[in-house]
């Protein structure tokens, strides 16, 4: 985002950014105060929890992970299962 915050969510041993479009996605909703927001990934709806700071997929609890807000500046493994070397 333009003050250089970016969301990500948890993977292995480290964190993954979200696409562009979906972590500004994100950051609105956040903005607003929303309580969560749904995007899809790979043709499925996940909810990300704005106050559990968790993403689902919908109607999959187990397929839960944790997700933040942090400096785009932060180390992280990739970006939507891209990885950056
Ligand atoms: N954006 C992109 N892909 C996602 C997202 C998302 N927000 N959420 C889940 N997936 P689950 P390591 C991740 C993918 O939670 O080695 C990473 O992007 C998820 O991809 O069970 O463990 C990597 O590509 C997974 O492939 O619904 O750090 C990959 O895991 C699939 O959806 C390995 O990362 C099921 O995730």
């Amino acid at each position: 985002t333009e003050d250089g915050y970016q969301w990500y969510y948890e993977g292995r041993n480290g964190w993954w950014q979200y696409d562009y479009r979906t972590s500004q996605d994100i950051e609105e909703a956040f903005k607003k105060g929303e309580k969560s927001c749904s995007i899809l990934v790979a043709g499925y709806v996940y909810v990300v929890d704005l106050e559990q700071l968790v993403q689902q997929r919908q109607n999959e609890p187990t397929r839960c992970r944790r997700v933040k807000r942090d400096l785009a500046t932060i180390p992280k493994k990739g970006v939507a299962g891209l990885r950056i070397e």
